[in-house]
């Protein structure tokens, strides 16, 4: 029996891909979690992203690589279709799941860090007029005056986006059990941790447009019974477990 370590944050869909691959191939193994910045430096030294995983001590970073690795050394149940066609289109939606959460996810943190930024601003400003003041400091607050408020359609257009996404999966989901196969795969492995963050409400309201799709929500379900792992889902706010998913 293999000795398997996984480094890496335990809320990050990129992490909760590797748990359900383990899961799907019922491998045992040991999980570590980041508790500082060093942590990710020492166990990923080249990139210094996690999640790596660490197989009889060799060692892998991605985790698009990490499932293709434990897919090498442990084949059974395959984490992708046997036919080539089906595990190429497998193996885009995988990383088309991965690249369009982690653009969903940057531009919603921007907008929530200015929308922040913005009512700090507007708070100090007001406050400061109570205050006694040097000419030069008058001045600044000219500067630093808070000017135009963040887009409140910068909002609606970010989760009229993530519904389209959405619409896009029920479409490709059709009526197979998983994308474009009757078993799962990578993809849905994807898929399943980019879902899982909408459904923990990362992006709001986000879970109710998930909610409203009973296709997906059963998608997610199939999931968790054949990846044998317990729902783990993220907190209702915050960031997926660091500054970066
Ligand atoms: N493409 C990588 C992305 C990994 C990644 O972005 N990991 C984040 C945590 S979810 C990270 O380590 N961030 C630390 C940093 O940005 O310094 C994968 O699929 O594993």
């Amino acid at each position: 029996m293999s000795h398997i370590v996984l480094y890496g944050p335990p809320l990050a869909p990129y992490t909760e891909k590797v748990v359900r691959g383990l899961g799907l191939k019922k491998l045992p193994f040991e999980f570590k979690e980041p508790e500082s910045d060093e942590d990710y430096k020492r166990w990923s030294p080249e990139t210094g992203l996690l999640p790596v995983i660490e197989i009889d001590g060799e060692r892998t970073d991605d985790s698009t690589q990490i499932l293709l690795a434990l897919d090498e050394q442990f084949p059974d149940p395959p984490l992708l279709a046997r036919d080539p066609s089906v595990a190429a289109r497998q193996r885009r939606l995988e990383d088309w799941a991965d690249e369009s959460f982690f653009w969903y996810w940057n531009q919603w943190r921007r907008m929530r860090e200015e929308q922040a930024e913005y009512a700090a601003r507007r708070a100090s400003y007001r406050f400061s007029w109570l205050a006694p003041r040097t000419w030069f400091e008058s001045l600044r607050e000219q500067v630093d005056a808070p000017t135009t408020a963040p887009d409140p359609g910068r909002e609606r257009f970010l989760l009229s986006e993530l519904e389209h996404r959405m619409e896009d999966l029920v479409g490709w989901l059709s009526t197979r059990p998983f994308f474009y196969a009757d078993e799962p795969s990578m993809a849905d492995l994807a898929v399943y941790a980019m879902l899982l963050r909408i459904r923990g409400g990362t992006f709001d309201s986000a879970q109710d447009l998930l909610a409203d799709r009973p296709s997906l929500v059963r998608f997610m379900r199939r999931i968790e019974d054949a990846t044998s792992v317990a729902p783990r889902d993220p907190p209702a706010s915050g960031s997926p477990a660091t500054a970066s998913p």
